[in-house]
């Protein structure tokens, strides 16, 4: 199976590109993690990126805040999926990180998840590997029921709270 590679700006942004990690790992799904910063080490961030496919990346997920440059600096070296994750930061709240992150200019796309969206940057990795792997398929389908049994356990225990049946 391909890797994923979890890249992100600054070890400041561990506590959240973390749970990328761990959905990468529930899945077993091999990663690797750096720390490459598109402004204070942009060399090492291109050099990883030129050389991610033949490493046998399939996905690089780019976690950074602030004038979040990562993701579209690690896309420019790549044609590799690259999928960004803007980071909340305390001034701008993360907008700033999204908006860096998601407009993108034609040519070089990077697919933007939430602010903060670290579960849903592995899980659509994952997506993306499962295309050619009808194994991770199926743990897919089986993550996805599994939620949705979460969620209707939980609307029953609320209608049974406030609605009397
Ligand atoms: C960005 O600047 C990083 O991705 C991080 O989110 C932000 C702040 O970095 P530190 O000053 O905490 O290292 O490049």
């Amino acid at each position: 199976m391909k890797k994923v590679a979890i890249i992100m700006g600054s070890d400041s942004d561990l506590p959240v590109a973390e749970k990328a990690a761990a959905k990468l790992a529930e899945f077993a799904v091999p990663f690797e993690v750096h720390i490459f910063s598109a402004h204070r080490t942009p060399d090492e961030a291109r050099q990883f990126a030129r050389c991610a496919r033949e490493r046998d990346f399939g996905v690089i997920i780019a976690a950074a805040g602030m004038a979040a440059h990562l993701a579209g600096a690690i896309a420019a070296n790549t044609t590799l999926p690259v999928v960004g994750i803007p980071l909340k930061s305390k001034s701008l709240d993360g907008v700033d990180a999204l908006l860096s992150t998601v407009q993108m200019p034609s040519g070089i796309p990077v697919a933007t998840v939430a602010i903060d969206g670290a579960v849903n940057a592995a899980l659509l990795s994952v997506e993306i590997l499962a295309l050619s792997d009808e194994t991770l398929a199926r743990k897919l389908d089986d993550y996805r029921a599994a939620e949705t049994e979460k969620v209707l356990a939980k609307n029953a225990a609320a209608e049974a709270r406030f609605n009397n049946i």
